[in-house]
């Protein structure tokens, strides 16, 4: 696929320039599917009934400069399922046309359907890619007839951070799945994901200078129940950056201290206060291990990790964890961030944390991003902190939770969690004590306590991910349960025909 992108671009193919005025006439049968069936919500439709635009056999994709790459990148997932050649060109008849374009918001773009032309315009590539993603939706699942509904729709994003996150500590996912995942997600307009490399039951990110952490902390056998191991290689991991953000995509990465620390641990003895190792853990208990705060050795490792991290990651954000650290005394947890914030910074990151992370004054200080991840409508430190905010309630967004108590998986501390639950709320109102403008967006995260394979994996995520990517990007008066459940009922095939594993809710009207 991707070597076809790049023929794509370079098959430049220089068209005849065609003067005469009309080719084939608008289509005024209508489509199926309305200008506004998009996931997540869009801002602004305005239909053109009779404005059809029908891709056929002389349909061109013209784009120029940096609006190749996005061109090169819908043809690639249009000549399969339509079977048209669809040259990507400089100009012509019959245009899909790419046009950057100022004047629009970040990752907003515009698009106009007609029936002699699809103009896609946008800013820059970030807002070109969401407009194909919306123009993917806007074409039936299956041919002869490729026509997309007339009209134009204005979108742009309602939050900044749209993410979701993978947890590879409990249970290594490989490369492969992550990328299926990225491509899933990335159909949706989320734009980051969070990898969670360490914790308790294994260690999943290469480190040069302290290699056992992956010898040991990686090794077969680590993880909840001993199913699994595994870790990425540096290359891996760039590999994955690069293959993310290919879809607009930017990876957080986290390792998680100074609690959740167990695989480090048991890899290093040093790391802990008695200097004795531990055992290695598989169960799914958690808030018992910690490093010690007045320790050099401490910040030896976390500096040497987090140097070699942020090398390798292209991403604003380093995630330090910072959750549930129950074994750390409280003093020793702000000594720790004290340390620790400003280290991140100095690696040139910003800082990401878990909401615990707000009790330390240091964390507004060095302007970290705060995920709050509780259920409580409020939260004082948080609101006290003054930082910017990622929302992750576990009883909305945890998609490691079960839909109903008959789910097979998941897990059900934060109760269960069905479509309308993760649908029903609203990002600006969450936290009653902290202003609107400091939520920086919403984060869907997925923890691999039950989880085994892509199936299983998939089966948590889809829908519910869908709900959190709408509250993330549509604007709040789009919020509508029947519109939503209506959007997704439609979208079910198209998981279908790409052999995603979704949970059929009995909440959806699925088609
Ligand atoms: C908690 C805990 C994780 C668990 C997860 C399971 C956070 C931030 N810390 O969320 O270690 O895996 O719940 O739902």
């Amino acid at each position: 696929m991707r070597r076809l992108a790049r023929l794509a671009v370079a098959l430049v193919v220089a068209l005849p320039l065609v003067t005469a005025t009309a080719s084939a006439g608008p289509s005024h049968r209508r489509t199926a599917i309305a200008l506004s069936d998009v996931l997540p919500a869009v801002a602004d439709a305005t239909p053109a009934p009779g404005e059809n635009f029908r891709i056929g056999a002389d349909t061109v994709i013209t784009a120029s400069g940096a609006a190749l790459t996005v061109a090169g990148r819908l043809a690639e997932v249009l000549r399969p399922v339509t079977g048209f050649d669809l040259p990507v060109t400089g100009t012509g008849e019959q245009a899909i046309a790419l046009v950057l374009e100022p004047g629009h918001p970040d990752e907003g773009y515009r698009l106009d359907i007609g029936a002699e032309r699809v103009e896609l315009a946008a800013t820059g590539p970030a807002g070109l890619f969401a407009g194909v993603q919306t123009l993917r939706q806007l074409l039936p699942v299956e041919g002869p007839r490729w026509v997309l509904p007339g009209g134009q729709i204005n979108d742009f994003p309602r939050y900044a951070y749209r993410g979701a996150m993978l947890d590879l500590a409990r249970h290594f996912h490989e490369p492969a799945e992550v990328r299926a995942y990225i491509d899933q997600i990335s159909h949706f307009k989320i734009n980051y994901l969070h990898l969670h490399l360490s914790d308790d039951q294994g260690w999943r990110i290469q480190i040069d200078s302290w290699p056992r952490l992956t010898e040991v902390g990686g090794a077969p056998g680590t993880g909840v129940s001993g199913a699994g191991g595994g870790f990425l290689t540096k290359d891996e991991y760039r590999e994955l950056v690069r293959y993310a953000a290919d879809r607009f995509v930017t990876i957080v990465p986290e390792i998680d201290m100074p609690g959740h620390v167990n695989a480090a641990q048991v890899a290093y003895p040093e790391l802990t206060c008695d200097g004795i190792a531990p055992r290695p853990r598989t169960d799914m208990r958690v808030g018992y291990s910690s490093l010690c705060a007045d320790s050099d050795v401490t910040y030896r490792f976390a500096e040497d990790v987090i140097r070699e991290l942020a090398e390798m990651t292209p991403g604003p954000y380093l995630h330090i964890g910072g959750d549930e650290a129950m074994s750390t005394p409280h003093g020793a947890y702000l000594t720790f961030q004290r340390r620790m914030l400003p280290l991140v910074r100095r690696h040139g990151k910003i800082p990401f944390g878990w909401h615990e992370i707000a009790q330390s004054p240091a964390a507004a200080a060095n302007g970290a991003v705060i995920q709050f991840w509780g259920r409580e409508r409020n939260s004082p430190a948080v609101a006290a902190s003054g930082a910017k905010v990622v929302l992750s309630p576990a009883n909305r967004t945890y998609l490691d939770m079960e839909y109903d108590p008959l789910t097979p998986g998941g897990l059900d501390w934060a109760g269960a969690i069905e479509v309308r639950d993760s649908y029903d709320w609203d990002p600006a109102g969450l936290l009653t004590d902290v202003p609107a403008e400091r939520v920086l967006g919403v984060e869907a995260p997925l923890w691999s306590e039950t989880l085994r394979d892509l199936a299983d994996l998939e089966f948590l995520a889809f829908p519910r991910v869908v709900a959190i990517a709408e509250l993330g990007w549509s604007p709040r008066e789009t919020h509508d349960w029947e519109s939503f459940r209506e959007r997704l009922g439609a979208y079910g095939p198209r998981w279908s025909r790409a052999g995603v594993r979704f949970y059929r809710s009995p909440q959806i009207r699925w088609s």
